[in-house]
């Protein structure tokens, strides 16, 4: 840690810096009204701790509450930096034009978009303010990685501010066709965003290709290979977008997986269902990308003409809250609801029933019961950028039972190929998956599991931090201008 004496906060500067719109913990206050921070679960801060283990790092974010940021804090083995942002700017900028505007674009428009200017000129502040706030925690030539779809002009702002850090940026979600991306009225402000990084890392090669496209088309960029040439937006710099997907703690999930208790649980699951001859599972956050409509729609049909019986099946779907103010979240919220109380009324039994479906949050051990449960595993997304729930699946399955149904829209189809894959906007298509995978000989599913597990352990997310960091160290980009001080004095805006 390197100090900076004098400054007012923060009082010192790190060799490693990550930012993403949340830090990786929750608040949480007892009923004494004490506040603690509780690290969020998720592969996500498992990778960024194994990565900062042996490194001197700090982590940027907001809180996930709107006014005032805390102090900086040390929780979860590292330092954690809020970035404040005002109830306004949480609406504008996060529910607005993150989930409101980019998320449907960069997931082919299943909803239609929002634009609105007001929206984007706060996603603006509030890009620039997280890239402020990295210029003054980020030590001489520290490595900065920027995550996902809400900090795209992060990577620019923060190179005009200093020029000596080393920036990566991954992208989470889809990147979309030009065509879907040229219908966003600031696009070329986010190409040009995107291009102060020296490495920007997606989940499939097909993503990298859609952004490469991109800034040939609306930029008029030259690119050779995966290398952008950016020629007038910083100076003249290389950029390298390529394809990094990533992955899960294999290792934890398989432990976790393995112990007596959970096992215990998964069995205890099963029972209290009335011990169905075939239990299917989906877990989700509750959003129209996830199929969850279309994979409902398939189910009841095949209960309605008699290839499933709703009295010694059950479908167990967990559908975690997200976004419950957007409009398309409220209305999918209904939709499914209605859907599960239809198919329960008319296919259950006393003790059977044909659906289980909780909108609620679990913990680990739980998931990890659920997985080791389930005979299939329903993944549908309409568009996913890999989905961490299918290789969780594949994680805990190390009885190499269970099947896994596959959405081909999925990053993560790319990879598992073993899986049953489907296309979810086939019905008929999904109706002939969902039973080919229940009907599976045990033999069938065995050799397909144990090749999943096989590539899953590999490609972990331990390996996909590494990859990550390692294309960023070699990526072409060398500093271009004379190395400067950031400054140190600037206050935070308040919007
Ligand atoms: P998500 O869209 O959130 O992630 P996904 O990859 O499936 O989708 O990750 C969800 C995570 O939440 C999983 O780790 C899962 O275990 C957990 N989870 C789901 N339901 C839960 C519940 N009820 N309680 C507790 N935990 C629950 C985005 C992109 C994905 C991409 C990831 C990572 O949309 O495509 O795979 O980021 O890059």
């Amino acid at each position: 840690m390197a100090d900076s004496a004098g400054s007012s906060r923060p009082s010192s500067t790190f060799d490693f810096v990550i930012a993403a719109n949340r830090l990786p913990v929750d608040r949480v206050v007892d009923e004494d009204g004490n506040v603690s921070w509780h690290r969020s679960p998720g592969g996500l801060v498992t990778a960024m701790e194994s990565v900062m283990a042996d490194r001197d790092g700090v982590w940027v974010g907001w809180s996930g509450e709107a006014g005032e940021a805390p102090e900086p804090f040390d929780e979860a083995g590292m330092r954690l930096h809020p970035v404040p942002l005002s109830e306004d700017e949480v609406q504008a900028y996060y529910e607005g034009f993150s989930n409101d505007t980019l998320w449907p674009v960069y997931h082919d428009v299943i909803v239609p978009a929002q634009f609105h200017r007001k929206w984007w000129n706060v996603y603006r502040e509030v890009n620039e303010r997280f890239a402020r706030t990295l210029a003054e925690v980020a030590a001489e030539g520290a490595t900065v990685w920027v995550h996902d779809y809400q900090l795209q002009l992060v990577p620019a702002f923060l190179r005009q501010l200093r020029p000596d850090v080393r920036i990566g940026w991954f992208d989470h979600i889809p990147f979309p066709p030009v065509e879907l991306f040229a219908q966003i009225p600031w696009r070329a402000a986010i190409l040009e965003g995107l291009l102060g990084a020296d490495f920007l890392g997606f989940q499939r090669p097909g993503d990298a290709g859609n952004f490469l496209r991109a800034c040939r088309h609306i930029l008029g960029m030259t690119v050779k290979g995966d290398v952008i040439h950016v020629g007038k937006v910083t100076g003249g710099h290389d950029v390298r977008a390529a394809c990094v997907p990533i992955s899960v703690d294999f290792r934890s999930m398989d432990e976790l997986a393995r112990t007596p208790s959970v096992r215990a649980r998964a069995r205890e699951i099963r029972a209290s269902l009335g011990d169905p001859s075939l239990l299917l599972l989906g877990i989700d956050r509750l959003d129209y990308t996830k199929g969850i409509r279309h994979r409902l729609k398939a189910y009841e049909e095949l209960l309605k003409d008699g290839s499933l019986d709703g009295a010694d099946t059950t479908f167990i779907q967990i559908a975690t809250p997200s976004r419950e103010r957007i409009d398309a979240y409220i209305d999918l919220r209904e939709h499914v609801e209605g859907a599960v109380g239809r198919i329960n009324g008319n296919y259950s039994a006393i003790g059977s029933p044909a659906m289980e479906y909780l909108h609620q949050a679990y913990g680990r051990e739980e998931l990890a019961a659920l997985y080791l449960a389930a005979d299939v595993m329903v993944v549908t997304p309409l568009r996913d950028g890999m989905n961490l729930v299918a290789k969780e699946y594949i994680a805990c399955r190390h009885d190499n039972g269970g099947a896994l149904l596959l959405s081909e829209f999925t990053g993560a189809a790319e990879e598992l190929r073993e899986a049953f894959l489907v296309n979810p906007h086939d019905i008929v298509g999904l109706k002939r998956a969902i039973l080919d995978a229940a009907h599976a000989s045990p033999q069938e599913r065995s050799r397909r599991m144990k090749a999943l597990r096989r590539r899953v352990r590999r490609n972990d997310v331990q390996h996909w931090a590494g990859a990550f960091l390692d294309a960023l160290e070699a990526a072409p980009n060398k500093p271009v201008r004379p190395v400067r001080k950031p400054t140190r004095d600037h206050t935070h805006e308040e919007h």
